[in-house]
């Protein structure tokens, strides 16, 4: 008997040890989803304070996990932004990562460590969905008839579905693994950011053409696709180029047939969006329904692509292993280059929210952003004001992988796993801030330091933060950055120049 049931034990065991064995890898291996927002603001989120446009599905995530409230993108644009998350280096310590042009060489070293190599590393496979906006193979000159190369591929990621640059900017259309879709060889793709090529009319000359009207000094007025002017010129690929109402759906559908292929297996999923980066051209079912212009209607596709992901994770019976975090790559902006309601049709919104400054300012608006993480073992519908910087987010899966990032590389990237899991409060204690200028936090203290651009930009109607007098701001006291102390705490002032002298130094 005993004997007996000994055999039916060991059978037991061998029927269930399989899929403990599996729980347990999940367990260590949960996947990851990083989904990357295009320009959007500390104050265009419900959960941030936006009172004029819901964003209910990204509450929602919100709500099931930790919403920081001072993250930080590692820059006030794009390029720069995406190169820290990328390689969790600073931006302003390597010269090149500017914003891009959509024929730009890649800027990411293929010798060093990246945020998808490290999940890589670990066995996890990786992708990509979305805006890439790190150039593409060696030079400006290329092949875009043949796979490019390196690109997304090279630096990490098992499968690519991405366009190059921004949505403004040709060539405008989407590649697959570093192969232009819908191609036809016939028609061959040139592209050309300082003279014409091709035959294709220019918002420049064929305004007549344009669906939506570029605004005066933005450089939208280059080769128009869709109906809308560029940035740079394009000729040929006439098949391949995209329908701007159909990009959201397009990178969400891939993101989705990526996440049913790989859902018995770990996986990182990195999706970059366009919204509401300009042009905002948004799907016909969101035109008009925001009533903040097309804007704010981006914004409303936005947060249902966001909400089509989380459905599809609970659908797949993936949620108890899988992260989600969200965050974007720069503060917001009104007037990008288009006339398309933002400014018009604001209502009273504040895409900054509670803080001073846009994109491409050195005041808090440039890059503090949202951010909110989901997950196992992540506490649930907690808000941390830990300083926070998505350039921590290489380190932080490190921790969570545990692998290790090579001596000398992502030296700027700290380990904030515990901050990220709620399970401490702490975050960094300095972070360096990024536009045209450079900006030091420590604690409730912020420097910015003196610099030589414009204060203010006409053509966006935006704040620099830029100025040629050190300024030096409480931020607990005062958010806005409204009261330079420099004259009134030298001390302070010396303490954080001296600070941010040690970080250029490193
Ligand atoms: C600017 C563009 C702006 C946008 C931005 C990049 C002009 C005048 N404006 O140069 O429209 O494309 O670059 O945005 O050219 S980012 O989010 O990718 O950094
Ligand atoms: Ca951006």
């Amino acid at each position: 008997m005993i004997r007996f049931l000994n055999a039916k034990i060991i059978c037991l065991l061998m029927v269930l040890t399989p899929g403990l064995v599996l729980a347990q890898k999940r367990e260590s291996k949960p996947n990851v989803i990083f989904i990357y927002a295009d320009d959007l603001g500390y104050g265009d989120v419900g959960a941030y304070g936006a009172t004029k446009i819901k964003t209910v599905n990204l509450d929602r995530l919100s709500g099931s996990g930790i919403r920081f409230t001072n993250a930080h993108s590692s820059s006030a644009t794009c390029t720069p932004s995406r190169y820290a998350l990328m390689t969790g280096n600073y931006p302003w310590r390597v010269k090149g990562t500017d914003i891009l042009s959509g024929d730009a060489a890649l800027i990411i070293p293929l010798d060093r460590i990246t945020l998808p190599k490290l999940f890589k590393n670990a066995g996890y496979n990786t992708a990509i969905v979305g805006k890439w906006h790190l150039g593409l193979g060696k030079g400006v000159k290329k092949d875009w008839s043949n796979r490019v190369s390196p690109g997304p591929n090279e630096t990490g990621f098992d499968y690519s579905f991405i366009f190059p640059a921004t949505a403004d900017r040709v060539p405008t259309v989407f590649m697959e693994n570093q192969r232009v879709v819908a191609l036809d060889l016939n028609d061959p793709i040139e592209v050309d950011y300082r003279n014409k090529v091709g035959n294709d009319p220019t918002g420049k000359d064929n305004p007549e053409l344009l669906k939506m009207k570029a605004s005066p000094d933005h450089g939208h007025d280059n080769t128009i696709v869709n109906g809308i002017g560029r940035i740079g010129f394009m000729s040929g690929g006439h098949s391949a180029r995209w329908v701007d109402e159909e990009i959201s759906t397009t990178f969400l559908t891939t993101a989705k047939n990526y996440m049913r292929e790989n859902a018995d297996r770990p996986f990182f999923l990195y999706v970059p969006l366009t919204e509401p980066h300009v042009p905002r051209m948004p799907a016909t079912m969101f035109k008009g329904k925001s009533g903040l212009g097309y804007r704010g209607d981006a914004i409303l596709q936005l947060d249902w692509t966001v909400g089509q992901i989380l459905d599809e994770v609970e659908a797949l019976g993936i949620k108890d292993n899988t992260i989600i975090v969200f965050s974007s790559d720069n503060g917001p902006v009104l007037n990008d280059g288009y006339q398309d309601g933002a400014v018009t049709q604001r209502n009273g919104h504040l895409p900054a929210g509670v803080l001073r400054g846009t994109k491409g300012s050195v005041f808090e608006a440039g890059t503090r952003v949202p951010f909110m993480i989901s997950g196992p073992n992540i506490a649930k519908g907690k808000v941390s004001d830990a300083l926070i910087g998505q350039i921590d987010l290489l380190a932080s899966f490190s921790k969570l992988l545990k692998q290790n990032v090579p001596l000398g590389e992502a030296k700027d990237s700290q380990d904030l796993w515990s901050t990220l899991t709620g399970a401490t409060k702490t975050g960094r204690e300095i972070y360096v801030e990024h536009s045209e200028g450079l900006a030091l936090v420590k604690g409730n203290w912020k420097y910015i330091e003196p610099n030589a651009g414009v204060p203010y930009r006409k053509s966006t109607d935006t704040e620099t933060g830029n100025s040629p007098e050190p300024q030096l701001y409480n931020l607990r006291d005062d958010i806005g950055e409204k009261n330079n102390l420099a004259k009134k705490f030298p001390d302070k002032l010396k303490e954080l120049q001296k600070l941010l002298q040690l970080e250029k130094d490193k």
